[in-house]
C-alpha cells in the first residue's frame, strides 16, 4: 500500500492511525519515496514545545527547486508547469513548461547572484501575479536566499516595515500592475518605502505595464536585459533540512507583523503530500488556486505543493469582477480546470451576481472545489455546491494558517463525506485538541473550545524572524505543551471539526487577517484623535467589515465628522493598505474600559453587530455609564 495517495475512507483512518502512533516511521516513508534528496536525514524528528524547538529530517540535504522542477524534466519536460492567465482576457495565456521554467529559474538565479545575493540573504519580492513572481520565488530557493514576498496591495509603509524587519538587501518589483481596469504604480510605492530602508542596495524591476518610471542610478535595474545576458545553467545550492526557505509576514493582534519562518524539508514534504491528497491531483489535471502568491495559500498551493507533484498550476493576474463577474468561469472553461480553490469572500461576491454568468460557461471539467481563509457560511457553501459543482464536485473546506504552512483540517475528496461549514477531519499526521478556559483538554465529541495542536507536523513555522520569544509567547504559552491556533472550533458527534473563528483580536476581512492594534495605531496618529477601538461586524461579502469607535481630542470636536472619517481612512490606507479601511466610524465620548484600563471590545463588538439584548457583565467596567450613549448613537 502506498500511503502517498489516499483513496478510501478506511484507508484514511488506517493511515491516520499510523501517522499518530508512529509519526517518525510514517513521515520517513513518505519522505523517502516521493522526494529527491542529496543526503538522507540522520533523525526524522526532534521537538520540544517548551522551548519551542522543532526539527524535521535533521541532517538531510536537498534543494526544493530540484524537487519542484529538475526531477520532472525527464518525464514532464513539455508539460505545462505554470499556466499564466493575464488580467486582460484578450491577452494570450502563457503556458510555461517544466523545461522552460527550469531555464527561467536558472537565469533568474544567476541574475540574483550577479547582484551579490548569497545563501541566507533576504530578498523582498513585491510583484503582481505575473510569472516573474513564481520564478523569482523559485530563483531565491535555487540559491538558498530567503524570500520574503509582500502582497502587492500593501502600502509603502507596510512594505518598509517588512523590508527592515528582516533586513532585506534586494527588492524585486515591477513598473506597475494591472488590477481589473486599473493600473497601480508599484515602483512608486517601492521608491517611497525605500526612503526608509537603508539596507536595500539593489532593486530589480520587471516590465509589466510599460509606464514611465524613475530608475535610480546604481540601485535600480531593469530585469529583462539582465536575464537576457544570464546563463541558463545554475546548480542548485545544497541546503540543510532546517535552513530557512522563506519568511512570510502575518498580522498579529498586537505589535508589528510577525515574520513567520518556514524551513526547507518539512515544508516541502507536507505541502506536497497535502496537495496530492486534498485535491486528488491526477497527472493530466489542470489545477487552479485563485489566491495571490503574496499569501501563504499561494506559496504552498500555487507554487511549492503543485510543482513538487509535477502539476499544472494556473496563475491568474486579475480579479473575479473584470471584465465581468463571469471571468472565473470563463477561465475554468478555457483551461478545463479540474480543481478550483478559492475563498469564501470570492464565493459570496460571485453568488450575489446570480447564476447567469455560470450558465454561459461549460464547467464540466471541475472535479474538486476548495475553500480557504475564513469560515464558510452555509448559504455560500450550498451556492458553491449547487451552482459551481452541480452537486458532483466535493467541497474541500481546508482549515490552516500562515503558521501551519499547509492544510491541517480538511476533507479528502471522494474519501471523506463532506458536511456544510465543517472542515471535517484532521489531515494525516495532525493531532488537534480542543481546550477549555482552564487549560484542560476537552475530550469526547459534541464539544467546543480553543483549537490547539498537540504534536509537531513537518510544515509548522519554526520561529518568528528575529523574535523567538514572541513566537513562544504567541503560540506556545496559552496552553502548556501545545500549539495554540488563535481559533475556536467545535467537534461534532462523529469527530468533524467546524472552525468558528478567531478568539483573539484578529479580524478576517475578505479573507485578509487584520490585527486590530496596527489599525488603531494608524488612527491614533491623526492629530484630532484621542483614542480608538476596532471591532468586526458581519458583512454580506467580506465576511467581516471593520467598525471603528473613535474618541476625539478637544481640539477635534469642532471638526466636520465626514472629513475626519475620510482622513482616518486615508491614514489607514497609507500605513497598512486599502484592505484595512473602516466601513463605519462612530465618534464617541469615551470607550468602555476595565479597571485595569483595557478596552472592552466584547461590548463594542455586540453594539457593532446590533446584538445589544444581552451585553453581558458590565459591572467590572470603570465607566459603565458611557455604554448607553454609544448604543444610542450606533451606526
Ligand atoms: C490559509 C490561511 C489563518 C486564519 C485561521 C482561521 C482562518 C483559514 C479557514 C479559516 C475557517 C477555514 N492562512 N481560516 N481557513 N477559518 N475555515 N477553512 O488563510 O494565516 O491567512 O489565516 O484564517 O481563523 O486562523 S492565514
Amino acid at each position: 500500500m502506498s500511503n502517498y495517495h489516499i483513496k478510501h475512507l478506511e484507508e484514511y483512518y488506517q493511515v491516520y492511525r499510523k501517522s499518530i502512533r508512529e509519526p517518525e516511521n510514517f513521515w520517513e516513508e513518505i519522505a523517502e519515496e516521493h522526494f529527491m534528496w542529496r543526503k538522507k536525514w540522520d533523525k526524522v524528528l526532534s521537538w520540544d514545545f517548551s522551548k519551542p524547538e522543532v526539527k524535521w529530517f535533521e541532517g538531510a540535504q536537498l534543494n526544493i527547486t530540484e524537487n519542484c522542477i529538475d526531477r520532472h524534466l525527464a518525464t514532464r519536460g513539455d508539460k505545462t508547469a505554470i499556466l499564466f492567465e493575464p488580467n486582460n482576457p484578450d491577452e494570450e495565456a502563457e503556458h510555461i513548461t517544466y523545461s522552460q521554467l527550469h531555464q527561467r529559474v536558472c537565469k533568474f538565479a544567476n541574475v540574483l547572484k550577479s547582484q551579490g545575493v548569497k545563501k541566507g540573504d533576504r530578498v523582498c519580492i513585491y510583484l503582481p501575479m505575473i510569472p516573474e513572481l513564481a520564478i523569482s520565488v523559485l530563483a531565491c530557493a535555487r540559491i538558498g536566499a530567503i524570500h520574503s514576498v509582500v502582497f502587492a496591495g500593501f502600502s509603502s509603509s507596510a512594505l518598509a516595515t517588512r523590508i527592515n524587519d528582516s533586513d532585506c538587501k534586494m527588492v524585486i518589483t515591477s513598473d506597475g500592475s494591472y488590477r481589473g481596469s486599473k493600473t497601480i504604480d508599484l515602483k512608486g510605492i517601492v521608491d517611497d518605502a525605500l526612503e526608509d530602508c537603508q539596507g536595500v542596495n539593489s532593486v530589480l524591476v520587471a516590465k509589466r505595464i510599460h509606464s514611465e518610471i524613475e530608475m535610480k542610478a546604481g540601485r535600480d535595474h531593469w530585469l529583462q536585459p539582465l536575464l537576457d545576458d544570464a546563463s541558463d545553467v545554475c546548480k542548485a545550492e545544497i541546503m540543510n533540512a532546517e535552513d530557512p526557505l522563506f519568511i512570510l509576514y502575518t498580522s498579529g493582534s498586537t505589535g508589528k507583523p510577525k515574520g513567520m519562518v518556514h524551513t526547507t524539508a518539512g515544508y516541502m514534504v507536507y505541502t506536497a503530500y497535502t496537495f496530492k491528497n486534498v485535491f486528488q491531483y491526477r497527472e493530466k489535471d489542470v489545477y487552479w488556486c485563485t489566491a495571490d502568491i503574496g499569501w501563504i495559500t499561494g506559496h504552498s498551493y500555487i507554487v511549492y505543493g503543485p510543482l513538487c507533484n509535477g502539476a499544472t498550476s494556473v496563475m491568474f493576474e486579475g480579479v473575479p469582477s473584470y471584465p465581468d463577474f463571469g471571468r472565473f468561469w470563463e477561465i475554468v472553461e478555457k483551461h478545463k480546470v479540474n480543481q478550483f480553490y478559492t475563498a469564501p469572500t470570492a464565493i459570496r461576491a460571485l453568488a450575489k451576481e446570480g447564476v447567469d454568468h455560470l450558465e454561459k460557461h461549460d464547467l464540466t471539467s471541475l472535479k474538486v472545489l476548495g475553500t480557504v481563509g475564513e469560515p464558510i457560511n452555509e448559504e455560500a457553501w450550498h451556492w458553491y455546491d449547487d451552482n459551481v459543482g452541480k452537486k458532483k464536485s466535493p467541497i474541500v473546506d481546508t482549515w490552516w494558517q500562515t503558521e501551519t504552512g499547509g492544510i491541517m483540517i480538511s476533507p479528502i475528496p471522494f474519501v471523506t463525506p463532506t458536511k456544510p461549514t465543517y472542515a471535517t477531519l484532521p489531515f494525516i499526521g495532525i493531532q488537534p485538541a480542543l481546550m477549555d478556559e482552564n487549560g484542560q483538554e476537552i475530550k469526547g465529541n459534541q464539544v467546543d473550545g480553543r483549537l490547539c495542536v498537540k504534536f509537531p507536523w513537518p510544515s509548522m513555522a519554526r520561529t518568528i524572524w528575529g523574535n523567538h520569544q514572541r513566537y513562544k509567547d504567541t503560540y506556545f504559552s496559552a496552553f502548556e505543551n501545545k500549539y495554540f491556533t488563535g481559533d475556536g472550533a467545535l467537534r461534532d458527534e462523529v469527530g468533524y471539526y467546524r472552525i468558528t473563528g478567531r478568539v483573539d483580536d484578529v479580524i478576517i476581512v475578505s479573507g485578509h487577517n487584520l490585527g486590530t492594534a496596527p489599525i488603531e495605531d494608524a488612527i491614533n496618529e491623526h492629530p484630532a484623535v484621542a483614542e480608538s477601538a476596532i471591532v468586526g461586524f458581519p458583512h454580506d461579502i467580506k465576511g467581516n467589515a471593520l467598525y471603528g469607535y473613535v474618541t476625539l481630542k478637544e481640539t477635534g470636536e469642532s471638526r466636520d465628522q465626514n472629513n475626519l472619517r475620510k482622513e482616518i481612512n486615508q491614514l489607514i490606507t497609507e500605513q497598512i493598505g486599502p484592505i484595512a479601511k473602516l466601513d463605519k466610524i462612530q465618534f464617541t465620548a469615551g470607550l468602555p474600559k476595565t479597571r485595569s484600563g483595557k478596552i472592552m471590545r466584547r461590548i463594542l463588538r455586540k453594539i457593532a453587530c446590533k446584538d445589544t439584548s444581552n451585553l453581558g457583565d458590565t459591572s467590572t467596567l470603570l465607566n459603565p455609564e458611557i455604554v448607553q450613549g454609544i448604543m444610542d448613537e450606533a451606526l
